[in-house]
Formats: structure tokens, C-alpha cells, sequence
């Protein structure tokens, strides 16, 4: 029966993800295609908010206009940008003269009766293009959640998933001088997407990250990874994906190095590299080596900047290019207090990594999605490690292929972005879902696997689940999905969330049965920039304060103890929380407020970081 099910499973995967590439022009994620020339389509585009989806239903029957291909008696789809040619004419829409949002951007914050909108959205904008015979690459950096996407009328096809970038080929679509293009943005929680119904930040809508048109030759570097091989680190191995399949020579150069690779790809596009690693200086943070690294192929050349290093773990202990380490981190959500909304710009980037500079932190937990590419592009040459994770995150419908589909699409996604970012070491697949559902360690399970395909170099992990015995003061990690983890990672709230302080000090730990590194992926507590109290009153700066001197007492107690991200580096806006003159719909758990200042525990974090980077300078 088991069996049986788990073939229906596959049936029904298999066939989704055949329909998606049959409706879809989606091509398979450009790699490096922050640093192709390309032109922005960011800027003005019009908008017409549509809760009712008057635009993309027939309103009879709610079926889409797209499936249904008939729509004489309704109003017209409005990818069709209709206008009235003569005065009889009924058209109810008109982008030309509907009011404008900037991209990127999410919606919310830019027109206040859009704050607490979840829904369609169209947008509308206009370009000039001249035809040069390029295959032409439509790329999106990121649209929460679903985005439909039609280019002169015309459907290039659809993208689900909030935080991941996807591209495509609108070449055919395209036209000599004037074009448009139209998003319809769809940004509704449901059960079954990822992250499902709550998450404990802002659902930010719409197109929140650039938008470029990318020229291409024919044949071009569609993909490559490049990374030290961890089972032999003395040399360097990888491959490129050609755009077409056939026969194609091409070279790996980096000049500064003295390296210069041959490959010819073989019938289906591909090529394996190798190539020895003895003159390639290791990148570490406190020393972020990176090298221009060029691939080249006749008619074709991308231009990247990496860095090489290991990562691994022998018993508890985490080695970086074979140095012990402790990781001394962390988190951040993708929001600048300063500017309400989704952040994505470099600066924005650039400001929370100074914070974390401050700190003395060696590694940033970008949580619970993806983050906009500057981070991660960052973080290689400022010397950060980076926990990467999708939104797989509280109540996930495990049973449900749709979402498991959704979850994978994200992973893999996020592993093909970033696969050469010498900055990361974790692909985390989920964050404190409820191990509760014997479904979960199966999801979570294929998930793993469907990472290790593209990417074998860095940890898997996730925040797993824990059990607390109060009575006996005891922590367990009960999570069946540690055993899947290189690195035991738990998110704990003990004198938090159901306890003071106090208690923490009693808590002992007991992971006898995994001899692997514990990280602790998230503690904190709320307090309110200079909120006075003593250290028993809720939302003080004192109270928070003593939490992370008790909780740095008691983690330093345990043996397997490597590394942290506490929760978190800036209050983050959350709808979730509501209390009135202390919250008011920000989460307080920062170690800086809102107005950029600093609470008394990020000076407590920061000296803990100075005594744990001498003790393994
Ligand atoms: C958690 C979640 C994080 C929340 C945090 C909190 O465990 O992972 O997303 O924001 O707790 O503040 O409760």
C-alpha cells in the first residue's frame, strides 16, 4: 500500500511538473546572471489592483481566461491592454491612466490602502526595443508569490514562489520598437503554497526585486559550478551547460592564478571540469579571497568572481579549509528598518552586514527565504558564511505533492543561484516545522536528496524540532530529521517562551546520541530600545539582556556547542504582532531597533563574539 502511494506520489509530481513546462517559456535559471549586461525594466510600472480577478476569470464560472481561451461576453483579460478605439466601445480597464508603483518594490508600502492587501495585481509597462537576431532572456529577480506573465498580449507563462528568481525566453514575443509587458502578481497566503498561512513576517506583494531583459547568443553558458572538491581537496571540480546540445569547446581562465581549462562539452550540452587547486589561495572570512573567473565559449563569456574553500565536520567539531571554527553569527530577515518594505538594493545589503561587522559575527543566517543575490554576493567578499534557507516554515501541508512541489522547485532554485558563493555553508530545507506529521521526515527527506544532486559541498540542515522535559530540566533533540543533518541546528526560547530567564541556567542538554556539531539557529527575546525595567520585566532591554548572558552560561556548557544565530539582528516588521506601545506590528526580538539603535544585549553579543574568536584564533 505504502509502495503504491508513494507511486501515485510520483505520478502526480512528474505529471505537475510536466504541465508547468508544458504551459511555461520558463528556461532554466541563467547562471550568474547578476553580472550579464542586461537592461533594467525596473522603474514606473501602472497598476490595477484586481481583488476579484475581474482581469484574469471569467466571473461566472472562475475559470481562468488563459485555460479558457473565450471571453466574448466578459471584460476582457486585461494582458490584452485593450484600449477604446470609438466611443461605443466597452472597455472597463486602462492601464494608461491607472496610478503607478515603483520596481522593485513589494505593494504594500507604497500606497497605504495597500498595506494589508493580499491579492491580484496587475502591472503594466511599456519599453522600446530593437530586434538584433539575440535569443532575449525576461528575468525576474523575485515576485511574491505567483507571477503570470504575458508580453504583448501574448502569455510567456507563469512563476510560482516568492523569493526565487526565474527567466524567460521571450525572444519570439518580442517586437521592433514598442512593447509591453504585464505581471499579474498574486501575493494570497494559501494552505498549500510555501510557506503556507502564517510565517512570522510581512507578506510583502509584487515585484520586489529588478526586473532586466538579458541578450543572449544561441549557443551560450547556460550554467556551471566551480568548487573544491571536499573529498579531495587538492582539486577543483565542476561542470558547464551549454545552452544547446553538441559538441562546443570552450575554456575556464583564471588569470591571477595561472589557470587556464580546456572542456568540450559532450552530445547533451555538458561538460565536466577539473583542474588541481594548489594555486588557488583559500577564501576565508577573515580573509575573503575571490578571483576572476572567466568561461568562455565561441561567441560567448561570463565573467564571475569566486572563492574556494571546504567545509566539513568530524565528530562535533566544524573544520573550514581544515581550520577548527566557531561560528559566530547572526540572523537577519530581508527588511531595512529605515525603509518599510521588502529590501533590495546593495546599500540596503551593505548597511545590515556593517551591523553584523560590528559584532564581530563570522556568519549571517539569511532566514526563512531566499535573499535578494547582493547578499550573497556580499557576503563573499566582505567574509560572512551564510545559512541559506527556503520558506518551508511552521504549518506545511506535507501531504500534499503540490507543495512538495513548490518546496523543491524552491530549493533547487536557490542551490542554483548560489551554488558559487564561496560565503555558503548551509542549505537549510526548513525552519521549526512540527515533526508531528509522519509525513514530514519524508518530505524533508527527498527534499535532502534533491539538494545533494546539485550541490554536495555544503551542510544540509534545518531548525529542527526539540522536546523539553521540565520537570527534569532537560533538552532532547527529538527530531528524526537530525540524523539527515551535517550540523544539529535548533531554534530554543527557553526564558522566553514559556519560562523566565531563570530557568536557563537548570537547563542541561543531553545529545549523547549525535556526535555531530550543535548550532542553535535562533534564541532571543523582545525588548523595546530603551524600554526601562528591571531584569524580570517583559520587553526591557534588561530583561533581554540577562537572557543572552544566562543563555551564552548554559550553551557553553555543552560539548558539542559550535556556533549560533540569534534571532535577530534589527526588529522586523510582522503582523503577527500586535501589542500596543511595545510591538505595534514589529517583532522586538532585535539587538537593534527600529531607529538603528543599539540594545544593551548587542554589546553582550558582541563581547561573547570577541572572547569566542580569540579562543579559536
Ligand atoms: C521562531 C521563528 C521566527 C520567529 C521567532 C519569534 O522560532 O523561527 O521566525 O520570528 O521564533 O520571534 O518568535
Amino acid at each position: 500500500m505504502k509502495k503504491l502511494l508513494t507511486y501515485v506520489f510520483l505520478l502526480f509530481v512528474i505529471s505537475t511538473a510536466a504541465q508547468q513546462a508544458q504551459q511555461n517559456n520558463l528556461k532554466p535559471l541563467l547562471q550568474n546572471a547578476f553580472n550579464r549586461p542586461q537592461t533594467l525594466l525596473d522603474g514606473q510600472w501602472h497598476y490595477i489592483i484586481d481583488p476579484y480577478e475581474t482581469g484574469y476569470r471569467d466571473h461566472r464560472n472562475w475559470v481562468p481566461f488563459d485555460e479558457k481561451g473565450d471571453w466574448q461576453y466578459s471584460a476582457a483579460p486585461y494582458w490584452q491592454n485593450a484600449s477604446r478605439a470609438d466611443k461605443t466601445q466597452r472597455v472597463e480597464y486602462d492601464f494608461y491612466n491607472s496610478p503607478v508603483l515603483e520596481v522593485p518594490g513589494d505593494f504594500n508600502h507604497q500606497k497605504p490602502e495597500l498595506t494589508y492587501y493580499e491579492g491580484t495585481l496587475w502591472y503594466f509597462r511599456e519599453f522600446n526595443y530593437h530586434k538584433t537576431g539575440n535569443t532575449v532572456y525576461l528575468y525576474f529577480g523575485a515576485v511574491n508569490y505567483r507571477a503570470d506573465v504575458y508580453v504583448n498580449g501574448k502569455k510567456l507563462g507563469y512563476h510560482e514562489g516568492g523569493f526565487d528568481p526565474f527567466n524567460f525566453d521571450a525572444t519570439d514575443l518580442l517586437v521592433e520598437g514598442k512593447n509591453y509587458i504585464i505581471v499579474r502578481a498574486d501575493n494570497r497566503r494559501e494552505k498549500d503554497r510555501v510557506p503556507g498561512m502564517t510565517t512570522d513576517w510581512w507578506n510583502y506583494g509584487g515585484i520586489t526585486r529588478s526586473v532586466s531583459l538579458i541578450e543572449l547568443p544561441k549557443q551560450f553558458i547556460e550554467d556551471y559550478k566551480i568548487n573544491i572538491d571536499p573529498k579531495n581537496p587538492t582539486l577543483v571540480k565542476g561542470f558547464v551547460q551549454v545552452s544547446q546540445p553538441g559538441v562546443t569547446k570552450g575554456t575556464v581562465n583564471i588569470a591571477e592564478a595561472g589557470i587556464n581549462v580546456p572542456f568540450t562539452t559532450d552530445a547533451s550540452g555538458k561538460a565536466m571540469i577539473q583542474f588541481a587547486a594548489n594555486k588557488l589561495k583559500r577564501w576565508y572570512p577573515e580573509r575573503p579571497k575571490l578571483y576572476d573567473v572567466q568561461l568562455t565559449i565561441d561567441g560567448d563569456k561570463t565573467n564571475d568572481r569566486i572563492g574556494f574553500k571546504t567545509i566539513e565536520t568530524r565528530g562535533k567539531d566544524i573544520y573550514l579549509n581544515g581550520k577548527n571554527i566557531f561560528l559566530r553569527g547572526i540572523s537577519m530577515h530581508e527588511e531595512n528598518p529605515f525603509v518599510p518594505g521588502r529590501a533590495h538594493s546593495k546599500s540596503e545589503a551593505e548597511m545590515m552586514m556593517g551591523w553584523a561587522k560590528e559584532l564581530n559575527a563570522n556568519m549571517i543566517r539569511l532566514a526563512h527565504y531566499p535573499h535578494n543575490e547582493n547578499l550573497p554576493r556580499l557576503a563573499d567578499e566582505k567574509g560572512f558564511l551564510l545559512w541559506e534557507e527556503v520558506p518551508v516554515y511552521w504549518g506545511i501541508d506535507y501531504n500534499n505533492p503540490y507543495t512538495y512541489q513548490q518546496a523543491v522547485n524552491q530549493v533547487k532554485t536557490m542551490v542554483s543561484r548560489d551554488k558559487n558563493r564561496a560565503s555558503v555553508i548551509v542549505w537549510s530545507v526548513a525552519n521549526e516545522t512540527p515533526r508531528d506529521d509522519p509525513k514530514r521526515l519524508e518530505f524533508l527527506s527527498n527534499m535532502k536528496k534533491e539538494v545533494l544532486a546539485l550541490d554536495s559541498t555544503r551542510f544540509i540542515s534545518a531548525a529542527l524540532d526539540r522536546t523539553e522535559d521540565k520537570e527534569n530540566y532537560t533538552i532532547t533533540i527529538s527530531d528524526p530529521f537530525a540524523q539527515a543533518s551535517n550540523i544539529v541546528s535548533v531554534n530554543e526560547y527557553i526564558g522566553w517562551y514559556g519560562s523566565l530567564p531563570d530557568r536557563i541556567g537548570k537547563t542541561n542538554w543531553d545529545l549523547h546520541e549525535h556526535d555531530k556539531p550543535l548550532f542553535i539557529s535562533e534564541f532571543g527575546s523582545g525588548a523595546k530600545y530603551n524600554m526601562l525595567g528591571d531584569s524580570l520585566t517583559r520587553w526591557s532591554e534588561d530583561y533581554q539582556d540577562w537572557m543572552y548572558r544566562e543563555t551564552f552560561k548554559m550553551l557553553d556548557k555543552i560539548p558539542q556547542f559550535r556556533g549560533t544565530t540569534p534571532w535577530v539582528l534589527v526588529d522586523f516588521r510582522s503582523p503577527r504582532r500586535n501589542l500596543a506601545f511595545i510591538k505595534d506590528g514589529w517583532n522586538r526580538k532585535g539587538l537593534i531597533s527600529n531607529n538603528g539603535q543599539k540594545k544593551k544585549a548587542f554589546y553582550t553579543l558582541k563581547k561573547y563574539y570577541d572572547e569566542k574568536a580569540k579562543q579559536y584564533a
